[in-house]
């Protein structure tokens, strides 16, 4: 065994976050995200100097909403026990509206006894707000009291000045809550998350196949069966959510309430219900508005019988009465109907959707997607709607230019998508789906790419176009897309995945395309936006330590430390710091994260020191092979060969490995699912061991079932014959795909 050194190339100052440390007030300059669009410190007038916040400060003017706002803020961190501190007269904060401000933009001088904010709108004077909480220490954004609040008797403000405004009108945040369910208090904390980041636009992702989330009086069996996965729900389980009855759905007050909690903070929520594919749940809750056939037409995503009859014409009046509901409870301009990856297919089989092709004359059942959207498009306008969809709609021939095509692909499809006459709002697959893998080792997808922050800063939604002068405003901004397939564990996945990766999206969205700079904005996260985050009550991402085959360590960033295992298990807040070398016999054991406070990031290994053996074994199956992923697969102990079944597994399948020796080692995991997209492993089953000295399968103790990362995981106490997977329950009634084995 090698004997290795484990030293911290870097020193870290330990700053204990999880006690508020002792705030001392440094630095003359802020670290605003995102950066305003123009800051001058200092005042030409040199006896006119800092302003003292303290408990006294008046603030005068304002909108009422965005006044309590900023005081609730004040009140966190301004110490208001005790006498006046200030001998002096108090300062003011003073709100003033004039016309000549661009909508959402803002002025904030500092001067003195006076901070002075103009704005023309409330928007602007929010965002001034949001910009001058960014001059106070980070616990402003912390909800707490007592003995844990971090008080302070005053706080300089240095004399400055910042004219502002956005440079995109949309700048946006979309969230899928049908794969996974996220409550009203989430969705409320969320928004407050969005708003400090000058977010205006909230896309909810409000129904898809695997699940439908708004209540709708009309249509009750929409919440009653169409929100709830499980076994003996209408809706299989699906992304690991396990047989057990799972899932939720927002009811008419919730979504009003939440309506009028993100318009204070300047935040508009477009909803979606996604038509006319993505429509499950809407399907199994009443199974009549979908194509009359039996063909097995499949989804992109996998799913049958998901796609709305076109044809007939009582689905119409269903969806009006729909959209009268939420148009009722949703304000903003534009309601957005999905109308993408539709398995257009089925309208093929459908004698409906034929005979409404032949008295239109169409011969391309594509055309019936324009159709579809038309119409869509009439009913919305009849309660005041603007259509919004993704960027399929653009074969809508007839549709009015006013519609807005959200982009999801790359910058040839916004083109497009602008060439055919439409405003825009990109989603770029490439850079703003929040639902990607940040690293290559990480959890997520990455069919569209491998999206880390600097790689999202580097955005620019103007990139590569082509527009003629004046009609730049047909881009309208840009929004990150957090799907939620794979977000309903591990806990806090949704915020690892959000942020800050949405710091760098709001800078982008905001800032001045020449002001923008990665590495002083990597400079301004690290100086100062993490703690902020940290506060906000943020589980974001922080980046895995570097740790090389030497077993060399780098911490990240100077205010983050590393900590360490020795043992192979995963690294806590409580676990050693790495500050000097660590003498072991087996580095294999080591693990290594680095932490922000209570904030982890993923574990690492030093490379190359698991051992894996690969003993001489036979795999066999009660379960038939997909043939381009043979059985045989699993024998080769090569990770890009696996498994695929044919069929959805039922009770009592098996897969069996046995090992031509009896074998003996430290541990084995049995991994299932498909390791490019982490889906379809087996859900409802677990393993058994026949050991070497025995005749009888059985277990030697800890977890035999299947985990929520689909695998199981053992140290066998003596040597091994044989390893069976077996199934217990259909699980999400797919195919599965099983991995070869871990053996370490
Ligand atoms: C594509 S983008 C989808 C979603 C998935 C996502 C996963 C789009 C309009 N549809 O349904 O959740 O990919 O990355």
């Amino acid at each position: 065994m090698t004997r290795i050194k484990v030293f911290l190339l870097i020193t870290v100052f330990t700053l204990s976050l999880v006690q508020s440390p002792a705030f001392a007030q440094t630095s003359n300059t802020f670290d605003f995200v995102p950066q305003p669009a123009w800051v001058q410190y200092g005042n030409e007038h040199p006896l006119i100097g800092s302003f003292t916040l303290d408990k006294n400060v008046k603030i005068v003017g304002g909108d009422p909403f965005n006044v309590q706002y900023l005081q609730e803020h004040l009140h966190r961190v301004l110490d208001y026990s005790g006498d006046s501190w200030n001998p002096c007269s108090p300062g003011s904060i003073e709100f003033v509206r004039t016309k000549s401000f661009p909508e959402e933009g803002y002025a904030i001088e500092v001067a003195g006894r006076r901070i002075l904010i103009t704005s023309t709108t409330r928007a602007g004077e929010f965002y001034a707000i949001q910009t001058l909480l960014q001059m106070l220490p980070p616990q402003v954004y912390r909800k707490v009291s007592g003995p844990d609040a971090m008080l302070i008797r005053q706080w300089e403000i240095p004399a400055l000045t910042i004219v502002d405004q956005p440079r995109f009108a949309w700048r946006g945040s979309m969230f899928d809550v049908s794969r996974t369910f996220f409550d009203k208090e989430y969705i409320l904390r969320h928004l407050d998350w969005l708003a400090y980041h000058k977010i205006n636009k909230f896309h909810w992702h409000l129904t898809d196949d695997n699940g439908w989330r708004v209540e709708i009086k009309k249509y009750p069996k929409l919440t009653s069966v169409g929100a709830w996965r499980g076994y003996g729900e209408a809706l299989q389980p699906s992304f690991n959510s396990g047989k057990e009855r799972y899932g939720g759905f927002y009811t008419q007050e919730d979504l009003k309430e939440i309506v009028a909690y993100a318009a204070d903070r300047g935040i508009e929520i477009i909803p979606e219900v996604d038509l006319p594919g993505h429509s499950k749940a809407l399907a199994v809750s009443y199974p009549e508005v979908v194509c009359r056939h039996e063909a097995d037409v499949t989804s992109v995503q996998g799913e049958v019988h998901n796609v709305l009859c076109v044809g007939r014409e009582k689905n119409y009046v269903m969806l009006e009465n729909i959209i009268k509901e939420l148009a009722a409870i949703f304000p903003s301009k534009y309601f957005h109907v999905g109308v993408e990856e539709v398995a257009t297919e089925s309208w093929k089989h459908c004698p409906d959707c034929q005979a409404l092709m032949k008295k239109l004359g169409y011969t391309d059942e594509k055309q019936l997607l324009g159709y579809f959207t038309e119409r869509m498009e009439k009913i919305l306008a009849k309660y005041g709607k603007t259509l919004e969809g993704w960027e399929d709609i653009v074969v809508g021939e007839n549709l009015s230019r006013n519609d807005l095509v959200l982009v999801w692909h790359r910058q040839d499809m916004l083109q497009k998508a602008l060439d055919a006459g439409f405003p825009v709002v990109t989603q770029n697959c490439d850079y703003l789906y929040f639902d990607m893998k940040q690293t290559p080792a990480e959890r997520g997808h990455s069919w569209a790419s491998i999206i880390d922050v600097e790689k999202v800063y580097s955005f620019d939604p103007m990139q590569g176009l082509e527009l003629k002068p004046g009609e730049e405003w047909k881009v309208k901004g840009l929004q990150g897309g957090l799907w939620t397939e794979l977000l309903y564990f591990p806990a806090h996945f949704s915020e690892y995945q959000l942020f800050p990766r949405l710091c760098a999206l709001a800078e982008v969205g905001w800032s001045p395309q020449e002001l923008r700079n990665y590495a002083d904005f990597d400079a301004r996260m690290a100086r100062t936006h993490f703690e902020r985050m940290w506060n906000m009550g943020i589980q974001f991402r922080i980046p895995a330590p570097e740790v090389d085959r030497n077993g060399q360590v780098r911490c990240p960033y100077p205010n983050m430390v590393v900590r360490y295992t020795f043992d192979g298990s995963e690294p806590t807040i409580s676990s050693p710091v790495v500050t000097g070398p660590v003498v072991t016999d087996h580095p294999e054991n080591l693990r290594f994260a680095t932490f922000f406070g209570d904030v982890k990031s993923m574990t690492v290994c030093v490379p190359g020191a698991q051992k894996y053996l690969t003993p001489a074994v036979h795999v066999e199956t009660s379960l038939e092979a997909n043939s381009r992923y043979p059985v045989e697969n699993l024998e080769q102990y090569e990770n890009d060969k696996y498994m695929r079944t044919a069929r959805a597994p039922q009770k009592g399948d098996y897969v069996l490995f046995t090992f031509d020796e009896p074998l003996e080692c430290h541990r084995i995991t049995v991994q299932t699912a498909d390791p490019k997209n982490n889906f379809y492993g087996i859900t409802d089953g677990h393993v058994e061991v026949l050991f070497a000295d025995s005749d009888r399968f059985g277990w030697n103790g800890g977890q035999d079932r299947f985990d929520m990362y689909n695998r199981v995981s053992f140290c066998p106490n003596r040597p091994v014959k044989a390893v069976k997977i077996v199934v217990d329950g259909p699980g999400e009634g797919k195919p599965v795909s099983i991995q070869h084995l871990i053996i370490e």
